[in-house]
């Protein structure tokens, strides 16, 4: 197979074999380990010039190259553009879009600075697998320098309807610069359909089941939902099983049962629902109260980008409303932990807990949902209570109890079916996700995806 460089927006440190909190970094670590490659981007570091110095780091089989961004480029390119414009209209949130012309421009010099430097390294034969939103118009840039290789892009995160998608000022010169890729990855079918639908009605593009075509240019799609590697969780969550972090946790629950709840801090995850679909399980069924403690972990992330400080200070409202009308002398409902933990130690704890709660508004997938499955004991495995509107809940309607996340009331139904759940239907559930997890493990997804980048179809 040919060499294979990999281009995300932050490349994230190797410590031990792990990479920090993140789906993308984790997903592109595991899949990047089995064969090894170059995985290229920003060192998460400000200097005074982006781009430079570029270093390089060994680490077994996986070459880093990585380089800082400037202070403008990262006020622009990265807070303003990226994550203040595109991350919320891709979630569906154009009501949070804030649109400078400068961080545009910022987005775009980033993305032709990263093409410069794919340009210093590639070599002919590479295959090119550029991730996430940050790069939408990194390939026609690429293509401007005169590179010849196969580049491929995979969105991470969902892909709008074309009206949310047309409330991004430039939506038309970022959709045909994304018809510069050779292939596009998308984690649906949903988000395919939402790609193809606004290339036809928007740009007057043709289009079949796996390709645009625009201006004679032909563009292949695909779907290729994100998995996990789910024996390396079984046997880390197994291993850690009594490590001094879960014997304290068990310690802290004095035998109750443990709802759990693991994201970044973002608003696309729904965690003021979650709280409140909590409470309302305490309002209505009393059997609960002192009975069930809640758990959520969630890391603060972007600090500095619009939205996110406001949602932490609503977090903190809600968590110590609910905690100050319910707490006893012995019991807290919800223990809100800003703070990330070790794979091994995440892994463990979603073992130990009863019910995996993931209530995105907004996902492209959520491996977290993949990650709590994988975790379970076969003898006696918890419940995954899943949002519809995660890309994992594709996979996992059959196992998972899917629930509508602005429904609070049927989030708390599905809270008490799942905590009531007898043993012969939560192996039966967990079963069926986990032959699904199997299938569609990481090295399928990455393996398809690079198959189909490599193996255009005749004509292609
Ligand atoms: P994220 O939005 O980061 O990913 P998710 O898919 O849930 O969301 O991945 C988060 C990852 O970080 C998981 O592997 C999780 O275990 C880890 N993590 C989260 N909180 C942590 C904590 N407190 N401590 C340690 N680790 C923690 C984006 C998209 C998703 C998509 C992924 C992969 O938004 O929709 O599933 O990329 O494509």
């Amino acid at each position: 197979m040919a060499r294979i460089l990999i281009v995300s927006n932050r490349v994230a440190p190797i410590t031990e074999g792990q990479v920090s909190t993140g789906g993308l970094a984790v997903g592109v670590l595991d899949a990047l380990k089995k064969t090894g490659g170059i995985w290229m981007g920003w060192n998460g570091s400000v200097g005074s010039k982006s781009g430079d110095p570029c270093s390089q780091d060994e680490n077994g089989n996986i070459s880093q190259i990585t380089w800082p961004l400037s202070q403008r480029d990262y006020d622009t390119f990265y807070r303003g553009f990226a994550n203040g414009v595109l991350w919320p209209a891709f979630h569906f949130r154009s009501d949070l879009i804030h649109f400078r012309d400068e961080d545009y421009e910022g987005y775009r010099r980033v993305n032709r600075l990263f093409a410069e430097q794919i340009q210093r390294v590639a070599k002919p034969d590479d295959l090119i697998w550029i991730h996430d939103y940050h790069f939408l118009p990194l390939a026609q840039y690429c293509r401007e320098l005169g590179l010849k290789n196969r580049l491929g892009l995979f969105l991470h995160i969902p892909f709008p309807s074309p009206p949310i998608f047309r409330t991004i000022p430039n939506n038309d010169a970022l959709a045909r610069d994304m018809l510069a890729y050779d292939l596009v990855g998308l984690q649906t079918a949903g988000d395919r359909r939402a790609l193809h639908d606004y290339c036809e009605r928007c740009l007057g593009a043709s289009s079949t089941d796996g390709a645009i075509t625009l201006d004679g240019k032909v563009t292949r799609t695909g779907v290729y939902p994100i998995g996990v590697c789910p024996e390396d969780i079984q046997h880390l969550a197994q291993e850690h099983k009594n490590s001094r972090e879960v014997v304290k946790l068990k310690s802290g629950l004095q035998h109750r049962r443990l709802i759990i709840s693991v994201d970044r801090l973002d608003y696309s995850k729904g965690l003021i629902e979650r709280f409140r679909g909590f409470e309302r399980l305490l309002d209505t069924r009393p059997r609960f109260r002192g009975a069930v403690s809640f758990v959520q972990i969630a890391p603060p992330s972007r600090t500095d980008v619009h939205g996110y400080r406001s949602l932490r200070q609503m977090l903190e409202q809600t968590s110590g409303r609910i905690n100050a009308r319910w707490t006893e002398l012995s019991w807290t409902p919800i223990r809100y932990m800003n703070r990330s933990f070790d794979r091994p130690t995440l892994m463990s704890f979603f073992r130990a807990s009863q019910v995996g709660l993931v209530t995105s508004l907004r996902d492209g997938m959520n491996l977290v949902a993949k990650e709590y499955v994988a975790a379970q004991s076969e003898d006696d495995p918890g419940v995954l209570v899943l949002s519809e509107f995660a890309g994992a809940a594709d996979e996992l309607a059959e196992g998972a109890l899917i629930i509508n996340p602005h429904d609070t009331s049927s989030m708390s139904k599905a809270l008490q079916a799942a905590l009531d759940m007898h043993a012969a239907e939560r192996r039966q559930r967990h079963q069926t996700m986990m032959q699904v997890l199997k299938k569609n493990d990481l090295i399928a997804w990455r393996e398809r995806f690079l198959s189909d980048l490599e193996n255009p179809p005749s004509g292609g």
